[in-house]
């Protein structure tokens, strides 16, 4: 099938985290792809994706990466697919460096930036179905029930542990 997102990440240590935002898209019925696109240690890789993006018929892209973490803010530059950044933690810095690397994009060339970790990359692939649920009835009502669910697993009253 052909991939509607794709997930990026800057290196093989990110997966862990990532696959928190691909599990989320296997859950809903999503297709993907998952590529190691780095900015520093890859750059032609990171042009020529996002150069091609938007051709291949990517909807959004969620890119991952830790410490001085580059890769979601040139890729937004590169491409006007919507780019969802999620900040990896990191050991030196707890991945504060990730997120402020991340977020403060100046204006014009937006990222769509999530939580550190994988709470962050769980939330960068249902960011990712929102998107697509615009202009897809079916997956719409699976995000639906999707969080309806979630919702469901809430208990009322909190108990001895
Ligand atoms: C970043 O440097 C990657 O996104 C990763 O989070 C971090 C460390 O990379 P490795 O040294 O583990 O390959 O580019």
């Amino acid at each position: 099938m052909q991939p509607k997102v794709g997930i990026i990440m800057g290196s093989q240590s990110d997966w862990p985290t990532m696959k928190a935002a691909a599990d989320i898209l296997d859950e809903l019925g999503i297709a993907y792809e998952a590529k190691i696109v780095s900015a520093h240690r890859t750059p032609d890789r990171l042009w020529d994706y996002g150069r091609a993006a938007a051709g291949r018929g990517l909807k959004a892209i969620i890119a991952g990466a830790g410490g001085a973490a580059h890769l979601p803010g040139m890729m937004a530059s590169k491409t006007r697919v919507p780019v969802i950044g999620i900040p990896v933690q990191t050991k030196a810095l707890s991945g504060v460096d990730s997120l402020y690397s991340i977020v403060q994009m100046p204006k014009g060339f937006p990222v769509a930036t999530m939580a550190i970790g994988i709470a962050g990359a769980a939330n960068g692939g249902l960011m990712a179905a929102a998107i697509l649920a615009n202009e897809d009835p079916a997956l719409a009502e699976r995000l639906d029930a999707w969080r309806a669910a979630l919702s469901a697993s809430i208990p009322d009253e909190p108990v001895d542990e």
